[in-house]
């Protein structure tokens, strides 16, 4: 299998991450590609020219990351990272769910603020996007006091949320949630986590 991913990307560290916790990372050959290069080749594994797009052992071209994430999940035999059924399920796909909801808005706070020429940007659209982060950010730190030990498909898209927040310094997060930015910090160490820590 070929993962077409950046090192920057928070979708594509989603998925290596899972690939780590599932231990098909030996068999996944990662390259790199940059979706904003004119030249790129990307949309033939990805029609929408975005990073991470799935090669299967197959030949068949597999996006986005929640599609790439089952996937992975579907190929080992260990605990799945996505419960098969009842409300553990819906409550991981609910939390997959707002941390891309998280990541979607900040990498358009990235792209008003880092890529668009300064004279065309919107202010309201960047407010918008902070706000939806930051109601985000409130309920996962309500929420992180019911998650224990778990580290499944959707604690696995907040640690990729968090690290990007982080990485591109999107909003300074810690300060008024305790509990999520302690949560974060214990998970550091584990080794999928610190072995996918975003870099240029
Ligand atoms: N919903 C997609 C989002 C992927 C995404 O937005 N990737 C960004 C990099 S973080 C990208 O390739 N952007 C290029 C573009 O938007 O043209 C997923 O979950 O895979």
């Amino acid at each position: 299998m070929k993962l077409r991913y950046s090192p920057t990307s928070p979708f594509a560290r989603k998925v290596r991450l899972v690939a780590i916790e599932t231990g098909l990372d030996g068999g996944l050959a990662l390259e790199r590609a940059n979706p904003w290069a004119a030249d790129t080749d990307l949309p033939k594994d990805n029609p929408l020219c975005k990073v991470p797009a799935l090669v299967t052992d197959g030949g068949e071209a597999l996006y986005d990351s929640p599609v790439i994430c089952a996937y992975l999940d579907s190929l080992h035999q260990g605990r799945p990272l996505i419960p098969a059924a009842g409300a553990e399920r819906w409550r991981q796909l609910r939390l997959e769910a707002l941390a891309d909801g998280i990541l979607d808005a900040a990498v358009a706070v990235r792209v008003e603020t880092a890529m668009r020429p300064e004279d065309k940007r919107w202010p309201h659209w960047v407010e918008r996007q902070q706000t939806a982060i930051a109601r985000g950010l409130d309920a996962l730190d309500e929420d992180c006091a019911d998650w224990g030990d778990a580290f499944l498909i959707g604690q696995i898209a907040v640690v990729a949320a968090l690290g990007y927040l982080d990485f591109r310094t999107i909003v300074d997060w810690r300060g008024s949630r305790p509990a999520l930015a302690a949560w974060f910090e214990r998970l550091a160490a584990r080794p999928s986590v610190a072995a996918t820590v975003p870099t240029e």
